[in-house]
């Protein structure tokens, strides 16, 4: 891949629209527009940010092929920061098809996944993890995914690295001035001001490193695994839970025996709810497929929500199903309290987890139960206001690995001070630091993290 190249591809979804876009970013933009794009009226000179309507056709079998519009930005005012030309026409899968060919016979080459932001990066327009952000503000399902991408699109999350960044380099021109002049009367002072500056900079990593599972839950939304014995008020809880009768209820046990599967919005978090078949060894094969399917769910669930019946006297195979899934997240909903008077010992009973008191029929705790899946998705009570403005928020692995990485060189640097080793050591380990936090904008990274970052987008991004 060249970032010289010009490039070209379909930038609107593919199938049918009132509006099709292709895209052609690169030095000869305007030049292989210009093969297959003529401008209907006397116009001397393409003008920038001017819409101009005319004729699509082949430059090979000078066919028309339909008729819109171009508009020509000049690098390094575009998105890619090369030379954009986009031409709208009708949004048929052929004529979108057709035009493409003929900028490719024109002289472009048809670009990879995500090479315009590529460029975009390439050329200094976006860093990486606002380039990271242009993806998930295209898949933001909730308000909350969207403001947290749009902020960091806009640089917050950059921001707030790039300053941790410029105090470590200053403890290290410190170290290194140090290193220029030892005298003995200096350094006591100085070790003292950098131990402090070091304290204080992987404070703040640590700050941000921990808002990690919050922005991920907002970003990636979170997988929520309904489970229980047959005819404890799954179905029932899936059903208020999205406002929709969308599982069957019955007082009949093995009702369910799909996975039902919907996205709901809660709290700002995209939710992935999961109901199962109920948790039995049955004879019906039917249901058994269905028991199985649930099962296999456990693996991928991040968060099992463990169905009981309060009313049911006996909590002994719940506990059982609860033994299963030892090492995942669980709440306890105790469902059915419209049917027993005053508060049983649940908790008593499923020590050390979260129970919550619930009634899908009566609708009766619904609401806090919703806070706690908030709190157990995200690290975080619900409500209680986030560390930092959503578009500050850690978003992906590669961000979190990344500040776990500086981290580490922070500390060890703050080890070798107090351990007095030589200050070369020190100003490794801070180096270290800082281009792991380089990494995170992309001024030190690789072609393979780029290929890695920019496989995810889709072509025409
Ligand atoms: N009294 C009462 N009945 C409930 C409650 N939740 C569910 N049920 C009933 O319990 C039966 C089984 O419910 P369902 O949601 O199909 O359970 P599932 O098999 O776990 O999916 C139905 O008759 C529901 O109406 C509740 O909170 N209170
Ligand atoms: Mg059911």
């Amino acid at each position: 891949m060249d970032n010289y190249d010009t490039i070209a591809a379909v930038s609107t979804p593919i199938g049918e629209g009132g509006i099709g876009i292709v895209r052609i970013s690169g030095p000869e933009a305007l030049d292989t527009a210009l093969k297959l794009f003529t401008i209907k009226g006397n116009v001397a000179a393409v003008e920038e940010r001017r819409m101009y309507y005319g004729t699509v056709f082949d430059p090979g079998e000078k066919k028309a092929i339909d008729d819109g519009f171009m508009v020509f930005m000049k690098g390094p005012r575009s998105y890619t920061g090369a030379d954009v030309v986009e031409i709208h026409c009708h949004g048929g899968t052929l004529v979108l098809k057709k035009t493409l060919e003929a900028a490719v016979k024109g002289g472009a080459r048809m670009a990879g996944p995500g090479e315009f932001t590529r460029q975009a990066f390439l050329n200094g327009k976006l860093d990486l993890a606002q380039a990271e952000a242009v993806i998930d503000l295209i898949r933001a399902r909730t308000e909350a995914s969207l403001q947290a991408a749009r902020g960091r699109l806009d640089g917050a999350f950059s921001r707030r690295v790039g300053e941790i960044k410029e105090a470590l380099l200053d403890l290290l021109v410190n170290l290194e001035a140090e290193l220029d002049f030892p005298e003995d009367e200096v350094e006591g002072l100085m070790s003292e001001a950098i131990e402090q500056g070091l304290a204080e900079a992987g404070g703040r990593i640590e700050r941000l490193l921990a808002t990690y599972e919050e922005g991920r839950a907002i970003k990636d939304g979170v997988r929520v695994l309904i489970l229980g014995r047959p005819n404890v008020g799954k179905s029932s809880l899936l059903n208020i839970l999205l406002k929709q009768e969308r599982a069957i209820v019955t007082p009949h046990p093995g009702t369910t025996r799909d996975v039902i599967e919907e996205v709901i919005n809660l709290r700002g978090v995209p939710i992935r709810l999961m109901d199962t078949a109920g948790l039995r060894d049955t004879d019906d094969h039917v249901e058994s497929i269905g028991v199985r399917l649930a099962r296999e769910r456990i693996e991928t669930a991040e968060l099992i929500l463990l169905v009981i019946d309060v009313s049911s006297g006996s909590f002994d195979e719940d506990m059982g199903i609860l033994k299963s899934i030892e090492n995942k997240k669980v709440i306890v909903a105790a469902n059915k309290i419209d049917l027993v008077p005053g508060r049983l010992d649940v908790e008593g009973a499923f020590g050390g987890q979260k129970v919550m008191f619930i009634s899908a029929l009566g609708s009766t705790g619904i609401e806090e139960l919703k806070d706690a899946i908030y709190e157990e998705s995200t690290g975080r009570p619900y409500g209680a206001g986030l560390d930092a403005p959503p578009g500050e928020l850690v978003a992906t692995v590669r961000q979190r690995d990344a500040l776990a990485k500086a981290l580490e060189g922070v500390w060890r640097a703050g080890t070798a001070l107090k351990e007095g080793l030589p200050r070369e050591f020190i100003a490794t380990d801070l180096r270290h630091s800082v281009d792991r936090l380089g990494e995170i904008t992309g001024e030190t990274t690789t072609e393979d993290i780029l290929d890695r970052i920019f496989s995810g987008f889709c072509i025409g991004k």
